[in-house]
C-alpha cells in the first residue's frame, strides 16, 4: 500500500478532516502531520498553493481537499463505485464546499462587515443550502447523502454541520442548522455515533 502523508492545520475540523477520517474508518496507515497556527506562515511557502490539506502519495504530493477526499474515500471504501452514486457524493462534497468558502471569507474581516455578510449569508444563501441539503438528503432516502451508506459526502457536512452548530461563529445563530434543516442534525447525530467516529473522537479526547 502507498505511504500517506496529510497534512493540515492542528485542530479537529475544517477541510483536512474528512480525510483524517476517512483513513480512520477505513483502517489506512498514513502520517497525521498537523501544523501549528504559528508555524503555519513559514510552512504555507511549501504548499503548492499556500493551502492546505495537503497529501503525499509515496512522496508525490497532491492538494484540494475534495480530490483528496475522493482519492481516500476510494482507498477507504467510502467512495462510491456505481457513477451515478459517485455523482450525488461528489455535488455534496462541492457544494458544501462552497458554502464553506464564502463562510470561511468572513472570518479574517473587520467586526462591521463579518456581521453584514454574515447576516446576509444566514437570511440568503447558507439558509438556501442547507435547505437544499436536506431536500438532497430526503432523496436519497434520508440517511446517507450517496450510495445508501456512509460516504466521504457525509463525512464532510458532519463537519460542516458541526462547525455551523458549535457557535464560534458570531452572527450565524448556533440553532440555524436546527431550526432550517432538522434532518442534518439527525445526520449529525448518525455520522457523530458512527462506532469508528465517535472511537475516534473519544482517542481525540484523551490525547
Ligand atoms: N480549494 C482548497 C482550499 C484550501 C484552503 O483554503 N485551505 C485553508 C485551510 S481550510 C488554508 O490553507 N488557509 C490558510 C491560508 O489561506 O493562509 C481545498 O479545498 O483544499
Amino acid at each position: 500500500m502507498a505511504k500517506l502523508k496529510l497534512t493540515y492545520f492542528d485542530f479537529d475540523g475544517g477541510r483536512g478532516e474528512p480525510a483524517r477520517l476517512a483513513l480512520h474508518i477505513g483502517g489506512i496507515p498514513f502520517e497525521d502531520v498537523r501544523i501549528a497556527g504559528k508555524d503555519w506562515p513559514a510552512f504555507r511557502d511549501k504548499t503548492p498553493f499556500y493551502a492546505m490539506p495537503t497529501l503525499e502519495v509515496d512522496g508525490r504530493g497532491v492538494t484540494q481537499s475534495n480530490s483528496i477526499n475522493r482519492y481516500v474515500g476510494k482507498l477507504a471504501g467510502l467512495y462510491p463505485k456505481d457513477d451515478w452514486q459517485a455523482l450525488l457524493c461528489d455535488e455534496i462534497m462541492d457544494a458544501a464546499e462552497d458554502i464553506s468558502t464564502r463562510i470561511g471569507n468572513t472570518i479574517n474581516i473587520d467586526e462591521g462587515a463579518k456581521k453584514k455578510t454574515r447576516e446576509e449569508l444566514v437570511a440568503g444563501r447558507l439558509t438556501r443550502y442547507l435547505e437544499q441539503f436536506q431536500t438532497k438528503l430526503k432523496a436519497t432516502g434520508g440517511d446517507y447523502f450517496s450510495d445508501a451508506r456512509l460516504t466521504v459526502a457525509d463525512l464532510k457536512i458532519f463537519m460542516l454541520i458541526r462547525w455551523l452548530r458549535s457557535g464560534v461563529l458570531d452572527h450565524i445563530p448556533k440553532d440555524l442548522v436546527d431550526r432550517v434543516a432538522p434532518l442534518l442534525v439527525k445526520h449529525f447525530e448518525r455520522v457523530a455515533s458512527h462506532p469508528m467516529v465517535a472511537e475516534y473522537y473519544q482517542r481525540r479526547k484523551a490525547a
